[in-house]
């Protein structure tokens, strides 16, 4: 028999989403038997790392669940159809409704790094039960920088590596997590050119560090010191580009900057972030100095001490350079969707924490719970997200989720977090539906993929566009009179269902907010794209935000016309398409705040920068039960959140190894190899040490995504540590919430034997 053809998907292990080309086959077909890179993808161009090439891994799951299941009184599930399943998750969060508002209803997730499609028709279920509160991963990595550049810039930013002559990596190792196109050949090439620096701040030497000209080795957690120290002798040694700040920014914010950075004892900071002062000096004269500057910051920073300080450190660092809106510097991409949104809306209801781009901070979402208020949350959908392993003291969010009156757990596999559902439903797996994710960032050319279904659902899981359609029809949010008219129209054509759906859906208080699920109802379409509905009501809304950057990708005439030319193109592009076409000479003026200026000074931040400078020469507080500094969840070769399952599919580092540094090794006179305990203040875990010089003294290390239950024979196998047994929820962010993962005080003893 001949080998099945490639067939076009993308890759749904970081938020790259680099296009794959993958031949399906062995038993029933049903195996991804070869993964390679797409070379039509346009934004990856054929780029793929070694981890998709595991892919099978989570297509064929051992623990994949097959059938909707409920919770029993004995905690163990009971298989039910998915009749009796609708029925009676509509009937318990409509109970919970009317008892205590929709608002006492929480969803968690929408999507992980491939699958975004879930959380658009998640909407509609939302909507039809009230639900107001919701949050994801996002709130725990990126909210901080969010609302810092919503605040200086009215938008987020990201950068352009591949024209860049200066790239600064702030507490990323983009080598192996990626989150920049084709990262490795970009480092690479960044690496070779003597007329290019790569610069990375790490208490690590990591492998992007090992490429890097100048390396910052800076002391776990101390960052903020490390930026003041930078920022102020930009200003010291007049570094800053002032016909920039003149064009772009209001002088009286431009004063009052350069005068808190001038208040910045550069000595101290450097010292307490222990960093020699040259190479902190010759630094800033490189990045001073730098044609186009690109840089991104990342968890390192994000989630560790004074994090959101640093992002607005990082923030200024980019513009007094005046590295916005030219090749190889930042810019403000046009996106499909919002779900880099900085806007802080309303406070959650019990804790009162800020609600920025409409997500509760994580870290308080089981002090909503687990408390008698009368506005606490009483039931949650969890949908795509392990939050019982992702959050900050897995042990509290599992008594939260105990605590509530119902959980409903939309996902693949038997994760941590089904384990506590009263109902788990099986999703369709992102190979068995259409799928797409909104991680669009890319510029002047920006990428969208609309990736086709490949085989379909073994009979028991649904795509989540199914189970959202069945929820709110059980809810009787939508009637079989409502869709019956656009299914006549689109009989009629194209034209006769927008014309439907102008008429009858979007501007229907009552049917706008069911619109995914309208679509998914009546669109016809394709089998393998069907779960594309929804994006005719993303094409519309790209349409009318952001038409001449459509039109310049070919998706012109009315906003009509553009988005229904742009909905075709994404049906039929299965490589993927460019949707938005923009210009550098745009940036500036998509600068979103009230007067279109740069506000550069935010007052809060200031005083914050003016305390982290009067302590920069106090000694660090460590407590001496906990002498070290554990970083709870590295990004290595073989790690993927928590997306493949199977331990098996880690060709290195099998038990996820906790590093440390040869000092501290021979202090407690731990071998590498040997087995250690890792001890916080919440948990203690057992590891495998790697006795490593690419750690600094004092500093450990231990990856993400590991410490899953997996089956095994009849029983199931936990390998590794689940970092978040180790974390709190209390060390956060004063700002905006953002754990310290990075930065949990712990001990380390060496174990017998
Ligand atoms: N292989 C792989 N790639 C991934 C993922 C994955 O699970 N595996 N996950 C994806 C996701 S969801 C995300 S958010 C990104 C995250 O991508 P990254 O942020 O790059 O990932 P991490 O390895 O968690 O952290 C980055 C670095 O922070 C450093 N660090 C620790 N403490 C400090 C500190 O005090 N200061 C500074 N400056 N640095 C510090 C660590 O040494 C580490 O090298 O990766 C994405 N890519
Ligand atoms: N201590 C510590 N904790 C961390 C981090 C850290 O560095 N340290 N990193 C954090 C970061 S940056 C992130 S992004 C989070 C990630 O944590 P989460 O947001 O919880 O996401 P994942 O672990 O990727 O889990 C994704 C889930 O989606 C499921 N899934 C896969 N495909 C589908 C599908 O098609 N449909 C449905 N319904 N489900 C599907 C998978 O089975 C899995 O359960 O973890 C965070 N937690
Ligand atoms: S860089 Fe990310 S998206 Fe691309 S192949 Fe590797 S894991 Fe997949
Ligand atoms: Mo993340």
């Amino acid at each position: 028999m001949p080998d099945a053809p490639f067939e076009p998907t993308a890759c749904i292990l970081c938020e790259c989403n680099c296009g794959l080309e993958v031949q399906l086959g062995g038993e029933g077909a049903r195996h991804l038997v070869r993964v390679r890179g797409d070379k039509r993808h346009p934004a990856s161009r054929g780029y793929a790392c070694e981890k998709p090439h595991r892919l099978d891994a989570y297509q064929n799951g051992r623990d994949r669940l097959t059938t909707p299941l409920r919770r029993r009184a004995d905690g163990t599930f009971e298989p039910i159809d998915w009749e009796t399943a609708i029925g009676e998750v509509a009937a318990r969060l409509a109970r919970v409704r009317d008892e205590h508002g929709g608002e006492a209803i929480f969803y968690y997730g929408g999507g992980g790094q491939g699958n975004h499609l879930p959380g658009a028709y998640a909407t509609a279920t939302r909507r039809a039960l009230g639900a107001r509160y919701r949050s994801s991963a996002l709130a725990q990595e990126k909210t901080g920088e969010f609302w810092v550049s919503e605040r200086v810039m009215g938008s987020v930013t990201r950068a352009d590596f591949e024209h860049c002559d200066v790239a600064f990596f702030l507490g990323k190792n983009p080598w192996h997590s990626h989150s920049i196109p084709r990262a490795r050949v970009t480092l690479k090439e960044l690496a070779k050119d003597p007329a290019r620096t790569l610069i990375v701040v790490d208490p690590r030497r990591t492998e992007t560090a090992e490429l890097a000209d100048v390396h910052l080795a800076v002391r776990p957690g101390t960052d903020a010191w490390l930026m003041a120290a930078i920022l102020a002798i930009l200003v010291e040694e007049d570094l800053v580009d002032h016909a920039f700040l003149a064009a772009h920014a209001r002088p009286a914010d431009v004063a009052a900057v350069v005068e808190a950075l001038r208040g910045v004892p550069i000595a101290a900071c450097c010292a307490r972030a222990g960093v020699d002062q040259a190479l902190v000096r010759r630094t800033a004269r490189i990045l001073g100095g730098a044609r186009a500057l690109a840089s991104f910051e990342d968890l390192g920073v994000q989630m560790n001490r004074g994090s959101t300080l640093v992002s607005y450190l990082h923030r200024l660092l980019v513009l007094l350079t005046g590295n916005l809106g030219k090749p190889g510097t930042h810019y403000i991409p046009t996106t499909l969707v919002p779900i880099a949104s900085g806007a802080a809306r309303g406070k959650s209801p019990v804790v009162g924490a800020p609600i920025i781009g409409g997500l509760v901070p994580c870290n308080v979402i089981a002090d909503e719970i687990l408390t008698d208020h009368p506005r606490r949350y009483r039931a949650m959908i969890v949908e795509g997200a392990n939050p019982a392993h992702s959050l900050a003291d897995s042990k509290r969010l599992r008594e939260a989720l105990r605590a509530l009156d119902t959980v409903v757990v939309i996902d693949v596999a038997m994760t941590e977090t089904a384990r506590l559902a009263d109902y788990v439903l099986p999703a369709a797996s992102q190979l068995e539906k259409a799928e797409a994710t909104f991680f669009n960032f890319d510029f002047p050319r920006n990428v969208f993929q609309l990736r086709r279904r490949l085989l379909p659902p073994p009979s028991g899981p649904l795509p989540e566009a199914e189970i959202h359609a069945r929820l709110v029809e059980a809810l009787g949010a939508v009637t079989e009179a409502d869709v019956a008219p656009l299914r006549e129209a689109a009989k009629e054509g194209p034209d006769a269902y927008a014309a439907a759906l102008m008429a009858r859906v979007v501007t229907d208080p009552r049917l706008g907010p069911m619109a995914p699920v309208i679509l998914y109802r009546t669109l016809p379409l394709r089998d393998e794209v069907k779960e594309g509905a929804v994006l005719l009501g993303v094409a519309l809304r790209a349409a009318m935000e952001h038409g001449p950057s459509l039109a310049r990708a070919g998706f012109g005439g009315t906003p009509l016309e553009a988005a229904q030319a742009l909905f075709s193109a994404m049906v039929d592009g299965a490589s993927g398409i460019v949707f938005a076409v923009d210009e550098w000479s745009e940036v500036l003026g998509r600068v979103a705040t009230d007067d279109r200026k740069l506000h550069l000074a935010l007052p809060d931040l200031l005083a914050e920068l003016a305390a982290t400078a009067r302590a920069a020469s106090e000694p660090e507080e460590a407590d001496p039960a906990f002498p070290l500094v554990l970083s709870a969840g590295e990004r290595r070769s073989f790690t993927a959140n928590t997306i493949l399952r199977d331990p098996a599919w880690r060709r290195s580092d099998a038990e996820g190894a906790l590093r440390l540094s040869r000092e501290d090794a021979e202090a407690l006179g731990i071998r590498d190899g040997e087995l250690v305990r890792v001890t916080t203040e919440r948990g203690s875990a057992t590891a495998r040490a790697e006795v490593t010089d690419s750690m600094q003294r004092g500093h450990l290390a231990l990856p993400n995504g590991f410490g899953l239950a997996y089956p095994a024979g009849d029983d199931s196998v936990v390998t590794g540590v689940a970092p978040n047994e180790l974390t709190s929820t209390e060390r956060r962010d004063r700002f905006v919430g953002t754990p310290w993962h990075k930065f949990v005080p712990a001990r380390l003893e060496r174990l017998a034997g």
